[in-house]
């Protein structure tokens, strides 16, 4: 990996969002994970290796982290908003200049969950991808997946969870929209679902990545 990327992947694992961010009191004065995303694009690095190389490594050193008591909630919601200061430079990258869309896709994170990070990337790919996104944001309800569903009918529907907590929500809030329309797609993904997961509570597809879920998207539309 590069120096640079190494040094985006330091910025957004220590929370450093920006050069005038004051934390981590280390990195002061220094760029943050804004600028250092800006300068590996002038570089030339693709958008695709600064989010696999740097982004989502530093983000696993970051659960990692947390899961063994070295860090706390602050410091992994410091880290995740220098991801989004990154993905926000990354966004133009994955937006594609489709004129007709290739249909609509309803994303949320579930009810209870808070988590957008793999949300939001999924939903660029996506929209890169040429459909339509309606994106509901995160702690989403059945209600709301269900009236939005009723208001774009034919679109598919995709959810994250990254709680062990938060499948159970993923689960019944599958089960009220499949009881309003039966044959609608659905398609779930975040770190604990697995493709046994997504069979037990009958979702359509897995993925473990956006990938799969345009390739999905690409073969329903075809
Ligand atoms: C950042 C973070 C936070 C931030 C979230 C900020 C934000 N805006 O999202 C904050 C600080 C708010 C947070 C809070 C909490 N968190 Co947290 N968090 C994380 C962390 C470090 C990174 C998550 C992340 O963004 N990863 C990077 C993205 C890119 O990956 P991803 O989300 O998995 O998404 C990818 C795939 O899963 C997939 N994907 C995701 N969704 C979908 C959907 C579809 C349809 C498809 C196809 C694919 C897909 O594509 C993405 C790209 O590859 C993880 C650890 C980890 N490594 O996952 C813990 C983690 C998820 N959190 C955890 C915990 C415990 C919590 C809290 C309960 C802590 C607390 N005590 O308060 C709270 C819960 C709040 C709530 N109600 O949601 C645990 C969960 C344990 C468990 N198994 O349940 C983890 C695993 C940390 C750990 N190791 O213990 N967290």
């Amino acid at each position: 990996m590069s120096d640079l990327l190494l040094k985006l992947a330091e910025a957004v694992e220590f929370g450093k969002v920006d050069k005038n961010a004051p934390y981590p009191p280390q990195l002061k004065g220094q760029d943050g994970a804004s600028e250092l995303t800006q300068q590996a694009l002038e570089e030339g690095a693709l958008p695709s290796a600064i989010l696999q190389d740097a982004l989502i490594p530093a983000m696993d050193k970051v659960g990692q982290k947390f899961s063994e008591n070295k860090i706390f909630v602050p410091q992994m919601l410091l880290a995740a908003k220098a991801m989004g200061a990154a993905m926000f430079h990354l966004k133009p990258f994955f937006q594609s200049g489709d004129i007709k869309s290739k249909g609509t896709f309803i994303m949320g994170t579930v009810k209870g969950d808070l988590h957008d990070i793999g949300k939001n990337l999924v939903t660029m790919m996506i929209e890169g991808s040429g459909w339509t996104v309606i994106d509901l944001g995160v702690d989403v309800p059945s209600t709301k997946f269900i009236e939005t569903i009723k208001a774009n009918p034919g679109a598919v529907v995709g959810m994250s969870a990254l709680l062990t907590t938060t499948m159970t929500s993923m689960q019944d809030i599958v089960a009220d929209v499949r009881k309003e329309f039966p044959d609608i797609k659905i398609i779930i993904g975040g770190a604990p679902i697995t493709h046994d997961f997504c069979k037990q509570i009958h979702a359509d597809f897995y993925s473990p990545d956006p990938q799969g879920a345009v390739k999905y998207l690409k073969e329903l539309a075809a």
